[in-house]
């Protein structure tokens, strides 16, 4: 299907703001059991484990935090072996968990604005920053490990999910240290990042062989403030966009605001694009310019002959969290959508090109693993139901960055999806032989399914939907393992 055409007239949205907004609803209790409500057959082939992490909860005790990027982290298991599935869900017992699930009320402030009842004079003075592990879980070096970016990895048992404790990677990390959420894959090789913000910013890139062990590190000092939440990689490169922000920190020392809502988005100040060399002995970073925007996410990068291109999803501006509002009553249409873009870097005179690649609202990419930091043909993506405008993602999208075909599984309107994953089928090489497995909510039995697309071929429907027996509020990321 070349560029299909909305199904559904523009004014007439795709979705019922209250349906979408019961998927943010807790998930307190933690489940474990074999999931025997299935349509369609899991492939046989489908062996190994699916981790991921979110928000498992919106509330401590009834009291409601304020965006769901201060909910306490919760890791999903969905394991597969002989075309049957087994879920398991638990929270990562950080101590602030821990502590507030003890005490029935919030004790700590979040980065995203959720304060500690009483009003700013409760609120003042406490810098601490609640390391609540709900934004990546992956399976790495035999550790099963729950990231969040501004802190310490947790480091969690893979078949109990029960939280071990913080992971400090065999003492190169130091207490409050940071450990991005955005690690990449290249082969063997395991690349993440930490970054140090202040008057000027550090970022340490960290490599790991297969075993878990750090065999690089290297720390680059960059001018300016820097919000920086993912990163692409080459063989030679990572790349880092350093979106025109500032950061005024007094709201937030002076308890009226979170840390996340004192970043100001500058939309006349370019976005600074940092190109640092993964190899520490082939120079310094380099920082190159294009337009203001705002990154989240990256798809993917590649060199190609003498440039790089990274393409990544980019928003008009910072949607920033407004300290008086409730996150559940949303405006989509007022937002401008993410988008995807390629931006392609010229080294040599330091200029750098952007084209739209794909329009259509949406976030959380991925591609197939052995093509991270490639030339790449198709990228698999959460997308919007309408071709235009922004909305919640109801949809996954394929795109063949070849021949401009996409393909787009819907669920609108009352389904409502989260990160796709892709995992190839054993022994194939093709770029999109395997499937994409993607946790969807269905507002109408509010329950999640696990769903299982071949990625082939989105038209065909899903090769199996897994019928959960509660919702799994909408996550962040996650990764598969074939162990
Ligand atoms: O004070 C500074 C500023 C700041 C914002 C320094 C800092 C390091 C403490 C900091 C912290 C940043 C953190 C903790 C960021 C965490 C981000 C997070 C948990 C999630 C980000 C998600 C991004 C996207 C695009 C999610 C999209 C979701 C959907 C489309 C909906 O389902
Ligand atoms: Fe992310």
């Amino acid at each position: 299907e070349r560029f299909p055409v909305p199904t559904e007239a523009l004014d007439e949205l795709p979705y019922h703001i209250k349906q979408w907004q019961k998927g943010y609803e807790s998930l307190p209790q933690e489940f474990d059991y074999w999931i025997d409500d299935i349509e369609g057959q899991i492939p046989a082939e489908l062996e190994g484990t699916l981790f991921r992490n979110g928000p498992g909860l919106l509330d401590v005790n009834g009291q409601r935090i304020h965006h769901p990027f201060d909910g306490d982290g919760m890791i999903c298991r969905v394991a597969f072996s002989n075309g049957r599935a087994h879920f398991c869900n638990r929270f990562v017992r950080t101590q602030a968990y821990v502590e507030e699930q003890a005490a029935g009320k919030i004790l700590y402030r979040g980065v995203f604005g959720t304060q500690k009842p009483g009003g700013w004079l409760a609120n003042a003075f406490d810098i601490k920053l609640k390391n609540i592990a709900n934004t990546n879980v992956i399976y790495w070096g035999d550790k099963l490990l729950a990231l969040w970016e501004a802190a310490e990895p947790h480091q969690l048992d893979p078949q109990t999910l029960e939280t071990l404790g913080k992971d400090y990677l065999d003492g190169v990390l130091h207490n409050g240290d940071a450990f991005a959420a955005h690690p990449r894959i290249d082969g063997q090789t395991l690349v993440n990042f930490a970054i140090k913000p202040g008057l000027s910013t550090t970022i340490t890139i960290y490599e790991l062989d297969s075993s878990g062990k750090v065999v690089q590190r290297h720390a680059h000092s960059v001018p300016g403030f820097a919000f920086i939440h993912d990163f692409a990689i080459t063989p030679n490169y990572c790349l880092f966009f350093q979106n025109p922000v500032s950061f005024n920190p007094l709201p937030f020392v002076f308890g009226v605001r979170g840390a996340g809502e004192c970043v100001q988005f500058q939309p006349d100040q370019p976005t600074k694009i940092l190109v640092i060399p993964r190899n520490p002995q082939q120079g310094k970073v380099q920082i190159l310019e294009t337009q203001s925007g705002f990154v989240f996410h990256h798809a993917n990068a590649f060199e190609q002959d003498d440039k790089i291109c990274i393409d990544s999803i980019c928003y008009e501006s910072f949607p920033s969290v407004e300290a008086d509002s409730d996150y559940r009553e949303v405006k989509f249409e007022e937002l401008a959508p993410g988008q995807m873009w390629r931006f392609t870097l010229n080294l040599n005179d330091k200029t750098v090109q952007r084209k739209l690649l794909e329009g259509r609202c949406c976030e959380f990419p991925s591609v197939h693993p052995e093509r991270v930091g490639r030339p790449y043909r198709y990228l698999y993506i959460g997308a919007a139901h309408n071709a235009t405008g922004n909305a919640p993602l109801q949809a996954i999208l394929k795109a063949d960055l070849e021949t401009g075909q996409r393909q787009l599984w819907s669920v609108a309107p009352h389904g409502f999806v989260s990160e796709p994953v892709f995992v190839p089928r054993p022994s194939t090489s093709g770029e999109d032989e395997g499937w994409l497995l993607a946790f969807v909510y269905d507002s109408t039995h509010h329950r999640s399914d696990v769903v299982i697309l071949d990625a082939g071929d989105l038209n065909k429907g899903p090769v199996a939907r897994l019928h959960l027996k509660h919702h799994v509020p909408y996550g962040l990321h996650g990764n598969f393992t074939s162990q």
